[in-house]
């Protein structure tokens, strides 16, 4: 199918006055963006069809990526992208006299996450589909996102996201593939006269799962997999049952809303329902697709692989276990070496608090035949082990503790497979968080690096570093991203230097015009541009930035005429409603950026700006104009991060502590390209096991530390109620959980190291440049290679039309 542009016009004319009975001349840009979606959409549903049909016809086996979030962005850029009509389309819209890149803005951006695992799932559908590879994501299609964030005084206030007021144009609601998902009531087994037990229910509350279809189109490559997020409605055939808003409350909370906490959990009996009502679908539709293979049922882990994205999704194992026996008559055993075979799970965290546990009664109420499968497996799994690993370990890795179910544990024990998200992650799981595990299941274990995609992080987030690589290299690297690190042979290449100095500079400019737009600051797009996004977490350590930037404004306060390399400091997080420190942190940067922005002394030394509702949109804007990306959380408490693998793609020098992916990132690009400081994860492994640390004393003999914390509450920030002091307590009187005094000194000193580098412009951009082009291992296509060899056994399925 190659488009021109004359068709595009003339087809694009008939759409919108079919679509809205007005000529495209008067359309609003919603009406244009919707036009444009459903025109993109109509052109790559042909190569939908013929992906879902090819795969069924070869028999492959897919794979299924179950995930309670997924950040997928704004899709209309990316999907013409990947199928190669960009270009064409914006040239077409030119000509009418439309603007692309407006009607893009008009795309809502679905907040179906809460931040890095969301995201990461939708940077692996790309790449999914993109390598060629059967996979399928499977999610909830929430009625709400992520709370949009709005900043009133300073402070952060939630406001629901009604991501899907305008019309989604990339979903199809799909009524063929409903199924049926059972809460609650009775159940208990009996048996019948073919000689099997059957499972009979009572007083269930029945919802009705229905599959939303989205495209995940790849890169050039006609595929187009699918993305099914599932909505709950009352079944057909139980709507008289329903009179009243308060009946149906429990059917239309189910996906009313993404729970908005990724580490404090409240409402807790609605997110199981949640969780349960997403598994119980996706397994459900999947075992009816299997059907169509024809093949024994034994073959399920030849054609199927599930994945389970953090153990929100791990009740997928004991629904399929469910589904085997009850509905297809399988035995126990026969079940359970099927269900291990085809499930497979990642960890990303090992913060405590986030690791799930639910209450056992909780659990037998709301799922009554799922927990007698979990009792059996936990049964089973401690009779077998209690002999072989004796008391402490066997009691250790149950599923049932102390009264609730370990969805970890759960998810260890009915996979094949074990993942951390970066190195270090992967052996602190099996060093300490899954220690046991790792003793009685070494080989499930594997380490598997975040990645990144690169098309929409470079590609089309930066355009113009894209066209000087093309330039340079060639356009290989765009589907073999090893292939950049041709581009290192330009690092003493003056000219090549100086342009990608220059479109740092534009995107600066760009992005400064957008801070003055949105927050009505003026920043000089010459200063350093220093950049920390992501969730406000205190493991994350914004108040170490924060403290940071005090001790430069108090600073430039006692030697206003010393030279400085101007800053502007920018942050973009969200914090849980309920994490009333993270909020508090919040208040005190922003009050902090009242004071530094107002103060005359100040000019343009030094300027912070906090933007309001980070997302996928703004760091898209955001990343490709940072020259420092801030990822300074306490060595060994980030699982990954991925923002640092896209600040560095986009020639960011990383400032980092030697934590999650930065200590690869490190290998990868030399330890001469990148600021590390801090402690290591071993120091901090050992000052927490001697508890030898006492942050008062560092108060107390630190001169310089003390004039910044005592800023927090002597009234020198302006607009605080209370927040600079309590974070003082928590870091001077409650000895400080997260070692920020600790890592303060050696965070200045590498603060003031890329102040020294980046007064040297040349200097500076040869990192850049080797930055960018050491960042090819980030790119997800290796990562999901790597997820579909060893872990998946999942083929690239070519069928000779790729493009
Ligand atoms: O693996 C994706 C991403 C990592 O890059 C981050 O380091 C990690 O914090 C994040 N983990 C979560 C865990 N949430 N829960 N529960 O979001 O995953």
């Amino acid at each position: 199918m190659n488009l021109t542009v004359q068709e595009f016009i003339e087809e694009y004319k008939t759409q919108f006055q079919t679509m809205f009975a007005y000529s495209y001349e008067e359309g609003t840009t919603e009406q244009h963006y919707t036009a444009l979606g459903i025109f993109i959409k109509n052109y790559l549903s042909r190569h939908w069809k013929e992906t879902r049909e090819s795969y069924i016809k070869e028999g492959a086996k897919q794979v299924y990526y179950f995930s309670m979030e997924f950040l997928p962005g704004r899709q209309l850029r990316n999907n013409a992208y990947n199928l190669g009509i960009l270009d064409i389309i914006k040239e077409g819209l030119t000509e009418l006299d439309l603007s692309f890149d407006s009607i893009a803005e008009a795309e809502a951006d679905p907040a179906l996450g809460n931040g890095g695992l969301g995201r990461l799932a939708s940077c692996f559908m790309d790449s999914l589909a993109s390598l060629s590879i059967p996979g399928n994501g499977n999610g909830i299609r929430y009625q709400y996102g992520l709370f949009r964030q709005k900043f009133v005084d300073g402070y952060q206030v939630e406001v629901p996201e009604n991501w899907l007021r305008n019309r989604n144009v990339w979903e199809t609601r799909n009524n063929k593939s409903t199924c049926l998902v059972r809460f609650g009531g009775n159940v208990w087994l009996e048996p019948n006269d073919k000689g099997y037990y059957e499972a009979k229910y009572e007083n269930t509350l029945n919802v009705l799962a229905v599959p939303y279809d989205t495209p995940m189109v790849g890169y050039r490559n006609n595929k187009v997999n699918n993305l099914r997020l599932w909505s709950a409605e009352i079944p057909v055939e139980e709507e008289a049952n329903y009179h009243t808003l308060d009946e149906i409350q429990p059917i239309s909370e189910i996906t009313q809303v993404l729970y908005p906490d990724d580490s404090n959990y409240e409402g807790q009996l609605l997110r199981l329902k949640q969780e349960y009502f997403m598994v119980s679908a996706g397994v459900q539709s999947i075992i009816r697709h299997f059907r169509k293979y024809n093949v024994p049922r034994k073959n399920i882990p030849d054609k199927i692989a599930i994945h389970i994205n953090d153990t929100h999704p791990a009740l997928a194992i004991p629904e399929l276990m469910r589904i085997l026996m009850d509905e297809e008559h399988l035995t126990w055993d026969q079940a359970w070496e099927i269900t291990q075979k085809t499930c497979s799970y990642t960890n990303h965290t090992i913060l405590r608090e986030a690791l799930e546990k639910w209450p056992i009664d909780m659990m037998k109420e709301l799922l009554p035949r799922i927990y007698m499968i979990i009792e059996e497996i936990n049964r089973r799994f401690v009779d077998y082990h209690l002999p072989l690993y004796g008391e402490r370990i066997t009691w250790q890795t149950a599923i049932l503790q102390n009264g609730v179910v370990n969805m970890a544990h759960l998810a260890v024990i009915g996979s094949h497979s074990v993942n951390g998200v970066a190195k270090l992650h992967t052996d602190i799981l099996m060093s300490d968080v899954l220690k046991d595990f790792f003793e009685i299941y070494p080989e499930r274990f594997n380490n598997k690096t975040n990645g990144i995609t690169q098309r929409r992080w470079v590609h089309l987030a930066n355009p113009e570093l894209t066209a000087l690589i093309d330039e340079k290299i060639g356009e290989e690297w765009k589907r073999n991203p090893a292939e950049l690190k041709v581009f290192k042979g330009f690092e003493q290449d003056e000219e090549t230097l100086k342009q990608v100095a220059e479109i740092k500079l534009n995107n600066k400019k760009r992005l400064a015009d957008y801070i003055e737009e949105v927050k009505g600051i003026q920043v000089n797009p010459r200063a350093l541009f220093d950049v920390q996004i992501k969730r406000l977490h205190a493991y994350k350590r914004q108040h170490l930035n924060a403290l940071h930037i005090l001790h430069r404004y108090l600073e430039i306060k006692r030697n206003p005429d010393k030279e400085v390399v101007p800053r502007v400091f920018i942050f973009g997080a969200k914090a849980a409603p309920s994490y009333v420190y993270a909020k508090q942190i919040i208040k005190v940067i922003n009050s902090i950026a009242d004071l530094v922005n107002n103060d005359p002394d100040i000019g343009d030394k030094l300027k912070v700006v906090f933007f309001e509702n980070y997302g996928v949109s703004l760091a898209e804007k955001i990343i490709p104009a940072a020259d420092i990306g801030e990822q300074i959380s306490l060595a060994s408490m980030e699982a990954s991060g991925t923002s640092n693998m896209k600040l560095m793609a986009n020639g960011a020098l990383t400032m980092a502590t030697l934590d999650g992916a930065n200590i690869e990132i490190k290998d990868f690009v030399g330890e001469d390209n990148i600021f590390i400081f801090g402690l290591t994860d071993k120091e901090v492994y050992e000052l927490k096991a001697n508890q030898s640390y006492q942050s008062k004393e560092l108060y107390e003999t630190n001169e310089q530390l003390r004039r910044v914390l005592d800023a927090l509450k002597d009234g020198t920030i302006p607009g605080l109620n209370g927040e600079g002091s309590a974070i003082f307590d928590s870091l001077v009187h409650y000895n400080d959980e997260y070692f920020v005094l600790k890592d303060f000194e050696s965070y200045v000193d590498a603060q003031n190291r890329a102040d020294a580098l980046y007064a040297k412009p040349m200097e500076w951009t040869r990192k850049s440049l080797l930055n960018i082009a050491s960042s090819a291992p980030f790119s997800a296509d290796y990562t999901i290679k790597r997820y579909a060899d060893d872990i998946w056994k999942v083929k690239q399925y070519f069928t000779g039309d790729e493009g």
